[in-house]
């Protein structure tokens, strides 16, 4: 199955001023586009040509970096342009709060431990939550990486490569993870995903 590049789910200028209409070109169109291109070109010919992305990402981990730093990054960022809606940020959904309180301590603690973990991510990579061992847990990976290739199962998570927030954001990416948390996340999708991770 070859990568295809999706849509936004809104229009380019949908998540000003908290991510920008030029962010999101750059950030779809060419960084997005080239991980696609890149790895349906070294998916070519291998053992999981006919796999599902899923399954590319996890059986290509450690085996063959190249084809999965992009296979990784088309998961990634599939997932991360729904992971986002305009007037985001807002109310958690009953169920999802109820289980982060449990296994984090308070939504607000959650959210602490998700900035602390993107700002502690040295260079690129990702800050997440994730599903592993029955528990909600803030992760943190590098590059491509994500928590499907470390036991978990990933339900939200921030770009932290400097291409995700230097247009709007410079070097302050402390402020781009707190505007992603109060003013991006659709926790409808969050749900979503926490629904088939369980
Ligand atoms: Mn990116």
């Amino acid at each position: 199955m070859s990568f295809s590049l999706p849509d936004l789910p809104y229009s380019y200028d949908a998540l000003a001023p908290h991510m920008s209409k030029e962010t999101l070109e750059f950030h779809h169109d060419k960084h997005h586009a080239a991980y696609v291109n890149t790895g349906n070109n070294l998916l070519k010919g291998t053992e999981w040509e006919n796999k599902s992305l899923e399954e590319v990402v996890k059986g290509s981990f450690g085996k063959n970096a190249p084809l999965f730093n992009n296979a990784g990054q088309h998961y990634n960022h599939t997932h991360f342009w729904k992971w986002m809606k305009p007037k985001g940020g807002g109310a958690i959904p009953g169920a999802l709060e109820r289980k982060i309180k449990e296994d984090l301590g308070s939504v607000e603690k959650m959210k602490e431990d998700f900035v602390a973990a993107g700002v502690g991510q040295f260079g690129s990579g990702w800050a997440w939550l994730a599903v592993k061992d029955g528990k909600i847990v803030v992760m943190k990976t590098p590059n491509g990486e994500n928590p499907l290739v470390h036991g978990g199962k990933p339900i939200l998570g921030c770009d932290v490569w400097e291409h995700s927030y230097y247009i709007d954001y410079r070097n302050r990416r402390p402020d781009y993870l707190k505007a992603f948390l109060d003013h991006l996340v659709n926790w409808e999708y969050v749900e979503e995903m926490f629904g088939k991770a369980k």
